[in-house]
């Protein structure tokens, strides 16, 4: 298939992502299947956002801003409206496109065929993100919200629904439309009488808002986020600086792209892996920590801003993008604060960019000899704006939470989401081979995503102090609360008008949990 054809086929927010300042995830359980299959069939063409129609919303902003300095006059926000929807497991299931029972599958011919044919790979998606992650010890089961949780051993999600916009009236106005799109009677289709249906195809178990901060780019401990995504051969035009990380094929994010191993059923193809996981902030937490231990990090303490220069090393990036490895010293130089172009060379020290700094860990660049786990990230805050009452107190207040609705995509989840929280940033020893140049304990664990097992060591990250093999270690607390979330997939526009939407392949007794 063409690049352009494919970009028609692709749902916008996997790439190039769709504008947003202002996000609705509207979670779905299904209740009628073939009803809800009827009113995917027309929604996809009335309301998705495709690749396509995101790249000409980017260009519309792109447009604007350039009139707006020519001009002087302020460029005024454009609407750009965009709906991309993806399914759970039990989703797929639901409409019988997916069997948790493989075994009685398999005792017949005719099914069996079928499910080699046409199931999607990957046991983690099956799963879902509660039996992965708290099944193997990761999530404190406590901690997650109820909505995430299983009830009575059944998953409480099918799928979501994600709308963005710019302007939260252009928000409210979409999210509106796209309820009615399932919820309304038949015939009822003037938006200003519409009457919804008392037996729905679907209901909307909860949703969740996400929206970007008043200091706008920065995430909620005052990082500039959004900076560094991987580039995508066929997709991305732009060449990468000589520092940044080569393109990478296109089949780390996309099923049944080149680089894709996970020989996924033809009607995935141009699909991709969602993972959506709620991670609250402690804020006042986090600034509290950064200020009692300014002075226990040697090149920190020596520094000009002790605590901005521990919050640089944590993440890898100072707060307003530069990165460490670019500019160890000083956040000042203009030039560098969306800088892309580091690859952590030599790779044997950490003398300026600390082994386990969150941006580090998570896209090693000079540390791997290939890219083999990649994602793209397309997450948004969450949340109200910390108090002077809880700045203060220098603790969360249990009413106001904030944080991350991280959202990501890749061809496979195991490889993915999943490789990067467990393998990597929950791993003391990863980078590799670092013993020689930080010491026993290893890099350290991921200040911002690490999770600890109960065998685990307490968390620390190793930081440079100009020794050899470096000496200094900091004892680090938990400032990200994984509160649930739920593994999905996002099928493109073909997957959806001509297989999702098309008769079961399983009776329901079989393709249910
Ligand atoms: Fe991270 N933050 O805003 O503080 N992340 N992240 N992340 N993250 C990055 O380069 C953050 C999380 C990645 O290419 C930056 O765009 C927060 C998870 C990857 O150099 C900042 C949370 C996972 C990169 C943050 C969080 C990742 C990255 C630098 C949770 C994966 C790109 C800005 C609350 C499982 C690395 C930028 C690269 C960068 C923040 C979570 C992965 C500032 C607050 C769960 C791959």
């Amino acid at each position: 298939m063409s690049w352009v054809a494919r970009k028609a086929n692709i749902q916008g927010d996997v790439w190039p992502g769709l504008p947003k300042r202002f996000q609705t995830f509207l979670f779905f359980k299904i209740r009628k299947p073939d009803e809800f299959k009827t009113r995917l069939r027309s929604f996809v063409d009335e309301h998705i956002t495709t690749a396509q129609e995101a790249c000409d919303m980017k260009n519309q902003i792109l447009a604007a801003k350039t009139k707006a300095k020519d001009s002087g006059v302020p460029a005024k926000i454009l609407p750009l409206p965009g709906v991309n929807i993806a399914f759970a497991s039990t989703g797929l299931a639901a409409l019988g496109k997916f069997t948790f029972n493989e075994a009685a599958v398999k005792k017949d011919r005719n099914l069996s065929k079928i499910f080699k044919k046409n199931q999607l790979r990957g046991g983690l998606f099956g799963k879902g993100m509660y039996d992965d992650l708290v099944g193997e010890g990761w999530d404190e089961p406590k901690e997650l919200r109820s909505q995430f949780k299983p009830s009575a051993g059944k998953r409480l999600i099918d799928g979501v629904l994600m709308v963005t916009a710019s302007r939260a009236e252009d928000l409210r106005y979409k999210v509106l439309r796209v309820k009615e799109h399932f919820l309304k009677e038949p015939g009822s289709d003037d938006p200003d009488t519409v009457r919804y249906s008392n037996d729905p195809c679907l209901e909307f178990p909860f949703t969740s808002q996400g929206r970007t901060r008043p200091e706008k780019g920065k995430e909620h401990f005052g990082f500039e986020d959004g900076i560094s995504q991987p580039l995508i051969e066929g997709l991305d035009e732009v060449a990468p600086k000589d520092k940044e990380p080569k393109a990478v094929k296109s089949g780390l994010i996309f099923a049944r792209h080149d680089g894709d191993p996970m020989n996924q059923p033809e009607w995935a193809e141009d699909g991709s892996f969602l993972v959506i996981r709620d991670l609250q902030q402690l804020v006042p937490e986090f600034e509290k920590w950064l200020e009692d231990n300014k002075h226990n990090a040697p090149f920190a303490a020596d520094s000009d801003d002790p605590k901005e220069k521990l919050a640089a090393y944590l993440m890898g990036r100072w707060r307003n993008g530069t990165p460490v490895d670019e500019s160890p010293h000083h956040d000042k130089d203009p030039n560098l604060f969306r800088s892309n172009n580091f690859d952590f060379h030599p790779v044997d020290k950490h003398d300026k960019c600390p082994f386990a700094a969150h941006i580090r860990k998570m896209r090693p660049r000079g540390d791997l000899n290939h890219d083999h786990a990649v994602i793209i990230r397309r997450g948004i805050s969450y949340g109200d704006e910390v108090t002077p009452e809880e700045k203060a107190a220098q603790k969360s207040s249990e009413e106001k939470e904030r944080g991350l609705m991280f959202v990501c995509y890749q061809s496979d989840i195991r490889n993915g989401f999943n490789f990067l929280t467990t393998r990597w940033a929950s791993n003391h020893h990863f980078p590799d081979r670092k013993a020689n140049f930080v010491g026993e304990h290893g890099p350290g664990i991921d200040a911002i995503v690490g999770q600890r097992l109960n065998h685990h060591p307490e968390r620390s990250i190793g930081l440079p102090d100009g020794k050899h093999p470096t000496e200094a270690r900091i004892g680090l607390d938990r400032w990200v609360i994984p509160r649930g979330g739920e593994y999905f997939f996002t099928p493109s526009i073909k997957a959806m008008k001509e297989y999702l939407t098309g008769p079961p392949d399983y009776p329901p007794e079989l393709a249910g949990p």
